[in-house]
Order: structure tokens, then C-alpha cells, then sequence
């Protein structure tokens, strides 16, 4: 006699051509689990990062605007879902202040949707994952050596964090109400060459190559002095498979501890491109030169400046590290480095 066994679980991700989506998508492929895959409806499917990471024929897409509450009902009843993850989310936090509207539709709506769906569907087996943020904590902790836990209160201070406040609050109500299974991971700032190029770390990267090889423009960025906890991508998807795993839903902290400045990061680019930079000025007028080619790599322009910065964003995992036995593999540098040998390469 045979025993036949289940080789995969049915799992439904949003935003699955999302940096983060598609580092899922491949992690749990890996371990054999069934992918359906919410793309936004439009002409051409938007796939790229899938056909990059060449899982893109090893997923069933599923074409919904995850704000019609039942086209997403209509899919969750048939597939029957062993799991959600819920990564679909305006996250440009500097977006988010000049359109609101649209950040709270896609960030919120979504959210109270596909928990509204679990709830009337009674799909109890379902576990729901919610991509909560480091954002919602806003300046909470203002001494440096101090790392944000999940005792601070949640200070937000952008329509982003806002929004995303909304969501982690309604997945704690329908976990607390509803008895749903309903975890957060609240990740800290997580970076990889899957990154998009309006966030800090691949615009360095891809404007510096493109300098060092194409003669590309010159950088133009924001508050420098700003800094973020960051980690790679790949580390922090493990991490969301791991809280699913578990048997009780809960909240998690997920983030490297470590604080590095937006100038750190620059400087460890061009170096490794082999650049000579040098700082000169200050405030709004300091630019950075090169100090063989004499050309000026980077200006400051006010147009990337935040309404509102924050300053202090560094993460205690501690209780993921031990309850999740999640470790990350990359370090700081090791991720830098890929980014810019990624970028190199294409
Ligand atoms: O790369 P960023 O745009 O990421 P941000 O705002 O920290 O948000 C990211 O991480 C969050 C997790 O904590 C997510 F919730 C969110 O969805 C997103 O993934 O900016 C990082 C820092 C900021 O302090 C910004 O002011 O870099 C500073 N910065 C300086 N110049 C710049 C620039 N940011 C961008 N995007 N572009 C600049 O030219």
C-alpha cells in the first residue's frame, strides 16, 4: 500500500512581483508549495522580477484589483488557500505624501478585504500574513543606542505608516474577534538588486554604475545624513515563511540591529567602484567629487527631502531570532555587494 502525501500547500501571494513577492514565491517553490499569484489587471503582465529569479512559469496568476472585494472573494473560495501572504502595498513612503488617497486604498482596503473574505468564507485553515513596517514606529525612540521593541508605541508619520497602522491594527481585531489566524511581520528596511529604483539604496547603485561605465548624470539625493536599519530581502521572506510555521499568530519584529547612514552607504559604493569621492560644502550646497576624474558625483536637491525624516529606525529581533530561530545570512556588506555586482552584471 501507498501513502500518498500532500507535496504542496496551496498559497496565495499579493504583490507577487514585488521585490519581496518574488523572493517569496521562489523560497516557498523551493520547498514545493503550490503559487498563485495576484497580478494587477492591466495589458501586459508586470512579471519582471519573476523572469528574473526564472519562476515565472512556476506560478498561476490570478488577474484582480485586490480593492474588489469579490472578484478576490470569487478566487480565495476556489483555490482555498493554506496560506496568504498579503505583500501588495503602495510602500514608496515619499509617494505616500503626494498621493494619500491611493496609498490608503491599496495599503488599507486590501487588507480589510482579504480579512473580511477569511471571516464570511469561514476559511479557518488559512493563515494570513500582513507586511506591517518599521515605519509605523515613526521617531518613537530617540536615543541612538536604544533599539525599537515591541513595547514602543507606534508613532507614525507619513500617510505610509499611517495606512499600514490601519492594517496591523485590523489583522490584531480579526485575530483577537474572529479567532482568524492573523500574523504581522514588521519588518525593518530590507534591501537586494530586486529593489526598486525609487528607494535610496538601488538609485546609489544604479546611477553610480551607470557613471563609472555609461558617463551617466550626476546623483541627486535627498537628507544623506538620514539613516535606516538594513537588511537583504531573501533573509527577511524567510523570516515571513517562519511565522507562518508557527502555531499561534503573533506580531514580529524582523530587522538587523544595525544603524547605517544613506552617506555610509554611498561612500561603500563608490569606493568599491573605485571612485575617489570627497565631500565638499554643506546643507543643501554639499556635493561629492571625485577626486581622480574631478567630476561630481552626487548634489543634494531639496526635491528629495521627506516632509517629515526619521532618524533613529533600528530594530530588536530578539524574539524572532529565538522564538522563529531565524538567523540572517547576508551582513551589511555582503549585501552591498551583490547589489553592485548584480548591477554591474546586467
Ligand atoms: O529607501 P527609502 O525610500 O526607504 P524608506 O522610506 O525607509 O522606506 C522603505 O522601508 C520601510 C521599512 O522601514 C518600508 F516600510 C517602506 O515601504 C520602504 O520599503 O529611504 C531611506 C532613507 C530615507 O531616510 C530618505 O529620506 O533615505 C533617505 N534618502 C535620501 N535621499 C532618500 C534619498 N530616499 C530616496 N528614496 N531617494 C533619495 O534620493
Amino acid at each position: 500500500t501507498y501513502v500518498v502525501i500532500a507535496s504542496f500547500y496551496e498559497t496565495l501571494i499579493t504583490g507577487i512581483n514585488g521585490q519581496d513577492g518574488a523572493y517569496l514565491a521562489q523560497n516557498l517553490i523551493q520547498k514545493n508549495f503550490k503559487i498563485f499569484g495576484i497580478l494587477r489587471r492591466g495589458s501586459t503582465p508586470k512579471n519582471e522580477r519573476l523572469l528574473k529569479l526564472k519562476i515565472h512559469n512556476k506560478i498561476e496568476y490570478l488577474r484582480c484589483d485586490l480593492t474588489e472585494h469579490q472578484t478576490l472573494q470569487y478566487y480565495i473560495e476556489k483555490i482555498k488557500p493554506n496560506y496568504i501572504y498579503n505583500l501588495a502595498a503602495q510602500s514608496f513612503v515619499q509617494y505616500s505624501f503626494e498621493n494619500p488617497f491611493n496609498t490608503f486604498k491599496v495599503n488599507f482596503e486590501a487588507v480589510l478585504n482579504i480579512l473580511e473574505t477569511l471571516r464570511k468564507t469561514n476559511l479557518k485553515k488559512c493563515k494570513f500574513y500582513q507586511a506591517s513596517t518599521s515605519e509605523m514606529f515613526g521617531n518613537v525612540v530617540k536615543n541612538n543606542n536604544k533599539l525599537i521593541n515591541l513595547n514602543n508605541r507606534f508613532e507614525p508619520v507619513s500617510p505610509y505608516a499611517v495606512s499600514k497602522l490601519f492594517s496591523h491594527h485590523l489583522v490584531k481585531l480579526y485575530r483577537d474577534s474572529y479567532n482568524l489566524y492573523a500574523s504581522t511581520g514588521i519588518l525593518f528596511n530590507h534591501e537586494s538588486p530586486l529593489r526598486g529604483n525609487e528607494f535610496v539604496t538601488k538609485k546609489i547603485v544604479e546611477n553610480l554604475v551607470n557613471q563609472k561605465f555609461k558617463n551617466g548624470p550626476v546623483l541627486q539625493l535627498g537628507n544623506i545624513d538620514a539613516a535606516r536599519d538594513w537588511g537583504h530581502a531573501k533573509d527577511y521572506v524567510e523570516s515571513m515563511v517562519k511565522i507562518m510555521e508557527q502555531k499561534k499568530p503573533d506580531d514580529y519584529i524582523i530587522a538587523s540591529g544595525k544603524l547605517h547612514s544613506v552617506r555610509e552607504f554611498f561612500l561603500i559604493v563608490a569606493k568599491y567602484l573605485d571612485f575617489q569621492p570627497k565631500f565638499i560644502g554643506k546643507g543643501f550646497n554639499e556635493i561629492c567629487i571625485d577626486q581622480i576624474s574631478k567630476k561630481v558625483l552626487m548634489k543634494i536637491s531639496k526635491r528629495y527631502y521627506r516632509d517629515n525624516e526619521l532618524f533613529n529606525l533600528k530594530g530588536d529581533s530578539s524574539i524572532a531570532r529565538k522564538k522563529l530561530k531565524w538567523k540572517p545570512k547576508y551582513t551589511f556588506k555582503k549585501m552591498v555587494k551583490e547589489m553592485i555586482d548584480t548591477e554591474i552584471d546586467q
